[in-house]
């Protein structure tokens, strides 16, 4: 059986997790925390997370598995047929990837993990932000899914990437940069999705056991 292997805190496992669970596929999860162990290392050798374990073998990179799991499993597609509109729906998911939360990410050692990042960093971020954040807001639709009136794989990416650029900035920068942006009606509307629920839910157990290993 499919194996996604990772924790339920990343927000890049939930939105694999999450895609899974909307197609209604059959798979098991496998904990796989990201210690850098030469046990990880040899199956993800970055040593990120989330993989795939297949019976083919071992599948990285969150948005190349969400990719199989659309042509493994055609059921329920998250992923318009005519190819202007998927392509349109991919844009959307890797501005949100590639130009907001890779940028936000700097910010989350001090903003999520007591550490403390240097002011040079949050100027050049801050920047960066400010300005992606405006493209991304003339891309995205929140009528009432991210790309439109279909629910795709980019609200899959959107439910769990914009509430921490949004939750980092602010508490870097004392304001949201997305503040321009309906994401607490939006994220709201689909967390009442039952696989929302159950990212949700499996995200708040996993933050306890992620608080309680050693150091
Ligand atoms: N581009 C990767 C990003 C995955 C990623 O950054 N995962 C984080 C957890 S949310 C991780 O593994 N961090 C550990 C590290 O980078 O060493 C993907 O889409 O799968």
């Amino acid at each position: 059986m499919l194996k996604l292997c990772g924790f339920s805190v990343s927000n890049y496992y939930n939105k694999v997790k999450f895609a899974l669970l909307e197609k209604g596929v059959d798979f098991e999860e496998e904990l796989v925390w990201t210690d850098r162990s030469p046990a990880l290392l040899a199956r993800s050798p970055l040593g990120k997370v989330p993989f795939f374990e297949t019976d083919q073998g071992i599948i990285l990179e969150s948005q190349v598995m969400m990719e199989y799991i659309e042509s493994a499993y055609p059921q329920k597609p998250l992923i318009p047929v005519d190819p202007f509109a998927a392509a349109k729906i991919r844009e959307l998911v890797t501005y949100m990837e590639l130009h907001l939360e890779l940028v936000a990410r700097e910010l989350y050692p001090e903003a999520f993990f007591g550490g403390k990042v240097s002011d040079e960093i949050k100027t050049r971020t801050q920047k960066l932000l400010t300005r992606n954040a405006k493209a991304f807001a003339g891309l995205a639709k929140f009528s009432p899914y991210v790309g439109g009136s279909e629910f795709t794989m980019a609200d899959c990416a959107a439910l769990v990437h914009l509430p921490l650029v949004s939750m980092a900035s602010k508490a870097i920068y004392g304001e949201d940069v997305l503040a321009d942006l309906p994401i607490r009606d939006y994220t709201k509307m689909l967390g009442e999705r039952p696989a929302a629920q159950r990212v949700n839910a499996d995200r708040k157990a996993n933050q306890q056991e992620m608080m309680a290993r050693p150091k």
